[in-house]
């Protein structure tokens, strides 16, 4: 037996499965209990240098479950571009993860024969799989079993320490371009973002800027951007208070584990509609501008306090996404017809999205809002079709993707249009938005910022954004049937396929309300059916996501009690 096969075996030996568990790699990765992941983190590790082997290019491994609580963790591979792992390998990972520990090698040797992979080559010195982890206690640990794992396979593992996921992404994309390789790092990321920033709001009129307060919903995102605040310069720095905080004193760490997501963060505002804890701090901070990221800090949504009963008023990733589609369409206008002949904007949803948010689209900037299957790797390939493709969940992940060619084209353009201010400063606005929006992935940190500089750069208030449109009072509910896979749905989700007699049912409900819309699908990430609807009135939408839960209880195989 080789060396190499050796070690592979001992590590998968001394890291054995959970008793009875079947992991998938699946849109977010692994996700499970942290205690039953040691196989999967150091098998992970192990692909995750066959994959850098493969590509030849750095690749990347992050350690998180996002919005999961405290005790669940995860992980997720990144590929060259800062992408997620190409969809054709999520089988091997499955694959690598439930083979038996004295099959772990040959699996592997499978893989490689597969691909064209020979691990006992000469290793490239230029090539390193960066881990990054977030703030959950058991975290380093994880991380340092899949460090092992790359290790054990000859690779070489570039540990990047406690980083968002964003982050994570930027160091493996900028660290395969050459003219971005310098910026590879988390001071890296901070230097792009900042340098942007301060270009977006250098014309901007000197305000009070009002304050704005931050849920970093005691995850990662906390000290990463309390770090990257302070890297910005003075004069530009938005005046931010950053909450739920985890303190990293090892007193506290189990009391702030159990606050991780819990109550607090971009999931909890955007599903449950309800304030975090300690944001906003009613009724001093009444009408304050207030954002939430998740754990893992590559969502993030914004909110305030409104009215008598304080009733929360949300910014959702749809409304950053016509933020965005309005910015950028503005900056279209400024720009001479031969920058922007052919150039295609698209802002592509997902079913999810609130109709009026499409109809602002559509209508109002007459941009292009294509919708996709829910997830935002749907998304994210929707998006590079288009020039300049936005793209974002109502949940609040979601990004603006520039492609390489209009770029280049503006920055070409650049030195000819001095005598153009308004054109100029367009030009110099849309390159310095590509470089501050993060283009792998949605990213908190990069949006709060874009958010405050558009706000800033435009003159705008909340009640300008809020105007934009009406959300139209929408429902979300689940409930668990028998074969949640034996429901089929048509390509972008709106419509069940198969039972036909499910969507003949919602088809007549729907038409019963004014204003009504309504789809169920599967979820990819719960073992539950997700009913959407929409109305004229919160009551009507309430009443019909109701009717038709009961309608996917009755004619795809409800468990449990029947909704009511
Ligand atoms: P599923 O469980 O497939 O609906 C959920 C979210 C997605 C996405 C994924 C995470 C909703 C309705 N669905 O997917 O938007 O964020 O989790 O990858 O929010
Ligand atoms: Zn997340």
């Amino acid at each position: 037996m080789s060396s190499m096969k050796e070690a592979v075996t001992k590590l998968a030996a001394a890291h054995p499965r959970a008793q009875g568990a079947v992991y998938r790699y699946g849109t977010a990765g692994f996700r499970e209990a942290a205690e039953v992941l040691d196989a999967v983190f150091v098998r992970v590790g192990m692909l995750s240098w066959v994959r850098a082997l493969s590509t030849r290019a750095n690749v990347g491994l992050m350690v998180t479950a996002s919005h999961n609580p405290h005790r669940d963790n995860g992980v997720k591979l990144v590929d060259p571009d800062g992408g997620m792992l190409s969809q054709s390998w999520e089988s091997f990972a499955t694959d690598l993860c439930n083979a038996q520990e004295d099959k772990v090698a040959d699996v592997l040797e499978r893989i490689c024969n597969e691909i064209g992979v020979d691990l006992a080559a000469k290793t490239p010195s230029d090539i390193h799989v960066f881990v990054g982890w977030d703030t959950r206690t058991h975290s380093p640990r994880l991380a340092d079993l899949a460090a092992q794992g790359i290790e054990s396979v000859g690779g070489a593992a570039e540990r990047i320490g406690v980083v968002t996921t964003p982050i994570l992404h930027h160091c493996v994309r900028s660290s395969n371009m050459p003219e971005e390789a310098e910026l590879a790092s988390v001071e890296g990321y901070r230097t792009k973002l900042g340098r942007a920033f301060a270009t977006l709001v250098r014309t901007a009129k000197p305000s009070p800027a009002p304050q704005l307060v931050v849920d970093a919903a005691f995850g990662v995102g906390g000290p990463c951007f309390e770090a990257l605040l302070a890297s910005l310069d003075n004069e530009v720095r938005p005046k931010a208070e950053i909450r739920n905080v985890p303190t990293g004193e090892a007193a506290k760490a189990q009391e702030e584990a159990d606050k991780l997501n819990n109550g607090v963060g971009a999931e909890h505002v955007q599903k449950k509609l309800l304030f975090p804890e300690q944001v906003p701090n009613l009724p001093d901070e009444r009408g304050v501008r207030c954002c939430s990221f998740d754990g893992d800090a590559d969502r993030i949504v914004y909110y305030r306090a409104m009215g008598e009963s304080d009733s929360l008023n949300l910014f959702d990733g749809d409304k950053i996404a016509c933020l965005y589609t309005y910015f950028i369409q503005m900056q279209m206008a400024a720009l001479p017809d031969a920058l922007t002949s052919g150039v295609k904007v698209g802002c592509i949803q997902t079913a999810y999205a609130n109709g009026a948010s499409t109809e602002y689209i559509t209508k109002k900037l007459k941009v292009d809002a294509p919708r996709t299957k829910t997830g935002v790797k749907h998304l994210h390939h929707k998006a590079v079709e288009y020039d300049v493709g936005v793209y974002f969940e109502a949940n609040g992940h979601g990004t603006v993707l520039f492609g390489r060619e209009f770029i280049s084209r503006l920055r070409e353009a650049a030195p000819g249009l001095e005598d153009d201010a308004t054109a100029s400063a367009a030009v110099e606005t849309l390159l310095a938005l590509e470089q501050l929006i993060n283009q792998a992935t949605g990213d908190a940190m990069a949006d709060l910022l874009a958010v405050e500089a558009i706000l800033r750069a435009d003159s705008m208030s909340l009640d300008d954004w809020d105007g934009f449109y009406t959300d139209l009072p929408s429902r979300q509910l689940k409930c668990q049937v028998a074969d949640r896979t034996a429901i089929k749905t048509s390509d972008d989700e709106s419509r069940v396929l198969e039972p036909a007699s499910l969507q003949d049912a919602i088809d007549s409900l729907v038409a019963q309300y004014k204003s009504g819309r309504a789809f169920a699908r599967p979820s990819g990430t719960e073992d539950a059916v997700r009913v959407y609807a929409e109305a004229d009135t919160s009551a009507a939408a309430d009443e019909l996501a109701t009717k038709v839960l009961q309608a996917v209880f009755d004619h795809a195989g409800g468990v449990g009690e029947r909704p009511n």
